[in-house]
């Protein structure tokens, strides 16, 4: 899956950034974006993730986000969550960016996934009341503000919204200095994430990707490997630790 000399020059990295996408949480039960399964296919989620489509009918795009809420909460990450959380301990300097909404990184252990696009379990107070982690199943939708009644919205970033200004500049940075930067589980299609391996490959990083799919990425990058996520990076893993042990035998045999 991956050659010897592309395992070598990763493990020779000290600083590794890594995006992922809805691709990442497939294996998780959690529909990709563009199919969020059952009776939300025949809706383009496009139209539904817009502050136009709240504003005109906040109770339906709350049945939306509760549905998906319902789904993530049923699932576990999966082995491609656990061997991203576990790089933390490869990699001296390890940045995990994230489009996904469903903080399975968080709960597989990576200690801080960048969130470009916020979390399904956050809500906003629309008057201005703040944000906070909610995971209770929401009864009333739309629900309100328990402090002033207004509109709650779900606390993720819509199309035509901007991205958390920290959030992006942390990713924008790690794109930049990172020595290798992997893109797993997106069609790379949604701006301005899908700017960040590019930002890698005009500096001329090296950058990977893992994707069963094709996508406008994979003619750019080094390697694009053709694999889910979960096989992918298990065999990643397996494949670094190798190189791993045969560098601390040189470096043992050496002393
Ligand atoms: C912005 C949160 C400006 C919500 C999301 C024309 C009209 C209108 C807008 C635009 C336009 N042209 C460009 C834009 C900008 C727009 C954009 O990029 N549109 C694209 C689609 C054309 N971007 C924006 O609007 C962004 N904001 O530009 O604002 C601005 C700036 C300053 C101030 C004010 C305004 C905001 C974008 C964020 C939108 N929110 N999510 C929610 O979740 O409900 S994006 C949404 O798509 C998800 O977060 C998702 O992560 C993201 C990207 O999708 P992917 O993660 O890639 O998932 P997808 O389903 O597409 O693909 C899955 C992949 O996995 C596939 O490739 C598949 O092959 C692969 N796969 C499947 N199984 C596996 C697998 N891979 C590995 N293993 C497997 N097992
Ligand atoms: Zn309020």
């Amino acid at each position: 899956m991956f050659s010897s000399d592309v395992i070598q020059r990763l493990a020779d990295c000290q600083k590794v950034a890594v995006l992922t996408g809805a691709g990442v949480s497939a294996e998780s039960g959690i529909s990709t974006f563009r199919g969020v399964g059952g009776q939300w296919d025949k809706l383009d989620p496009m139209k539904l993730a817009t502050p136009e489509a709240f504003a005109k009918d906040p109770k339906f795009v709350w049945e939306w986000y509760e549905a998906r809420r319902r789904q993530v909460a049923e699932a576990k990450p999966n082995i491609g969550h656990e061997v991203l959380a576990g790089m933390e301990n490869f990699f001296s300097q390890f940045t995990l960016i994230t489009q996904n909404v469903d903080r399975l990184h968080h709960q597989a252990g990576s200690h801080h996934p960048i969130e470009l696009h916020g979390s399904l379990w956050m809500v906003r107070c629309m008057a201005g009341c703040g944000e906070w982690e909610d995971r209770h199943e929401l009864v009333d939708l739309p629900p309100k503000c328990p402090h002033c009644g207004a509109l709650l919205r779900p606390g993720v970033v819509w199309f035509g919204e901007g991205l958390p200004p920290e959030a992006w500049e942390e990713a924008e940075k790690a794109a930049v200095e990172c020595e290798a930067f992997l893109v797993i589980g997106t069609s790379a299609l949604v701006y301005p994430a899908a700017a960040l391996p590019e930002q890698a490959l005009k500096r001329g990083k090296l950058v990977l990707e893992i994707n069963p799919e094709e996508t406008p990425l994979s003619s750019k990058v080094g390697l694009s490997v053709r694999a889910k996520a979960g096989e992918a990076l298990f065999s990643l893993r397996d494949e670094l630790e190798k190189v791993a042990s045969v560098d601390n035998k040189q470096k043992g045999g050496a002393q």
